[in-house]
């Protein structure tokens, strides 16, 4: 499920960064003691599952805290020195609580419910494929014009930006690279192989990444989503197909999915950060919530380990100049609410319904600090009617369709986003996972622009540049005469759309 998300971030960013960061900064230092070596010979027939340990951050904290793995019942998978985080395999159940007692530990815990070796599966929403024999058809209908790509005609969301008439000015340079952070991405496409950047791309499921030739590619075509979101980016102006937001900057994929069942494990997430910073990607778009937990409370110390060991991973990106981009959540909650309902986690075994407190439970990575975080429009500027929303959350908002209640006058008549899909193909998608990467690709935009820019300054020029887009005096979407989400705040920043909708043309001008 991770696939269908997207997220939001900071509008008065300070108050979530702080308490976040003040969470993070106060663990309790934990008392040393010797882990019992028998709880690893009495788990034996445990289910074994995967951890992340932070650790304080001095070299030889991490080496005394790698000895003393084995001890508990644990085997290193890998080490982020960097960022002081272990990822473990373990069957002993009581592995993270014997570590918490270690000296140097500041949080572990388990980033699955689900045992390693467990298969499941994973359905995405409702997808609308062109085949290719119908995208050839549309192309021809819609009469492609030199200044215009095939299908661009059903493109309303790159008008709704402004992005057609900035590729005319600049399309973006070469020089800027966006990493996919997904399910993968078909570089084969040929809307995608003209900018994509294979040396940027991994494989990183189970924290370790993987280079090796294509290992970055969707393992089948039904992990579509992160084709789609790179053609959003950066398909190419090449009179075929699509138009990317960007169709001049590069895209490159870090797979971070399970094989087994689908999902976006933390120590995953872990990996594809620290992979784009070390190879220089200026942009992530992260499409998606990590499993299997939507809402990551602090007062549950196997959650606190995973906002921990993502947010150091992320904050690491973000001090190597790499800007976060993430997708709101499609549940349309409210993130400035005092509770909200998750029935949803978790999401890779038995899900219990809990009533949560945004402000003490994050959504990660997208209410971590400093990230992006981006609502969805449809083709009328309004809120998406799935998009998750939140005063003080949302940054920005940028087109990721609606289906139900705002449908575009284009020759499909499709109020979802058209894009690549995995075997040259292209289909409608809707989703904060397609808002995410229209504003990633604005991004980039301002990234060719001022290539000295820090990922602070990208986000305060994605904000000033935005469209400011005031609360609608109404949001009865389905028109039963209750309203489906509060909007708070004011004309230039509020909780629908944060900022403002994204601008791509003022972002080249
Ligand atoms: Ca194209
Ligand atoms: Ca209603």
């Amino acid at each position: 499920m991770a696939h269908l998300r997207s997220r939001r971030r900071l509008a008065l960013a300070v108050p979530v960064a702080l308490s976040l960061t003040a969470s993070l900064g106060f663990l309790p230092a934990a008392a040393s003691a010797a882990p019992r070596a028998e709880s690893a010979a009495q788990a034996v027939d445990a289910p074994a599952l995967s951890y992340v340990v932070n650790t304080k951050l001095d070299r030889r904290t991490i080496e005394s805290v790698k000895k003393a793995v084995p001890a508990a019942g644990g085997t290193v998978v890998v080490t982020y020195e960097k960022i002081g985080v272990i990822v473990v395999h373990s069957s002993n159940p009581d592995f993270a609580k014997e570590m918490r007692e270690i000296r140097g530990v500041q949080s572990a815990g388990a980033t699955r419910t689900a045992p390693l070796t467990a298969a499941g599966t994973t359905e995405e929403g409702a997808a609308q494929f062109l085949s290719k024999e119908q995208a050839a058809k549309v192309a021809s209908a819609s009469a492609a014009t030199p200044d215009s790509e095939p299908l661009e005609a059903d493109q309303w969301d790159l008008r709704a930006i402004g992005a057609d008439k900035a590729a005319k000015i600049n399309p973006g340079s070469s020089k800027v690279t966006v990493a996919v952070i997904d399910t993968g991405v078909d570089d084969t496409h040929p809307d995608i192989a003209p900018n994509f950047s294979a040396s940027q791309s991994a494989n990183c499921d189970g924290g370790v990444a993987d280079t090796s030739e294509g290992a970055w590619r969707p393992y089948t075509a039904d992990d579509y989503h992160g084709t789609h979101v790179a053609g959003e980016i950066a398909a190419a102006r090449n009179g075929i197909g699509v138009a990317g937001v960007a169709p001049g900057v590069k895209v490159s994929s870090i797979n971070v999915t399970d094989p087994s069942n689908g999902l976006f494990y933390p120590e995953s997430v872990v990996c594809a950060f620290v992979f784009a910073a070390d190879h220089g990607v200026e942009i992530t778009n992260n499409s998606y919530y990590v499993d299997p937990w939507l809402y990551n409370c602090m007062d549950d110390p196997h959650q606190r380990a995973i906002v921990d060991a993502v947010n150091r991973a992320q904050l690491y990106a973000q001090k190597k100049g790499t800007l976060n981009v993430a997708a709101a959540g499609n549940s349309n909650h409210d993130l400035d609410s005092d509770a909200i309902v998750d029935d949803s986690s978790p999401d890779d075994s038995t899900p219990v319904e809990r009533t949560i407190d945004p402000h003490e439970c994050f959504d990660v990575p997208t209410q971590l600090p400093g990230v992006v975080t981006v609502s969805s429009t449809g083709v009328q500027n309004v809120k998406s009617y799935y998009s998750t929303y939140g005063k003080g959350v949302v940054d920005v908002a940028a087109p990721g369709g609606d289906r139900l209640y705002q449908i575009p006058d284009t020759p499909s008549k499709n109020g979802r986003i058209l894009s690549t899909m995995p075997n040259g193909g292209y289909g409608f998608l809707q989703g904060t996972s397609m808002a995410s990467p229209h504003a990633a690709g604005v991004a980039a935009l301002l990234k060719s622009k001022y290539p000295k820019a820090s990922p602070a300054q990208l986000q305060a020029l994605l904000k000033a540049q935005a469209d400011n887009t005031a609360c609608p005096a109404s949001y009865d979407q389905d028109g039963d005469g209750t309203q489906d989400a509060v909007c708070e705040g004011g004309k230039y920043v509020n909780g629908f759309y944060g900022y403002g909708i994204v601008n791509a043309l003022r972002a080249v001008k």
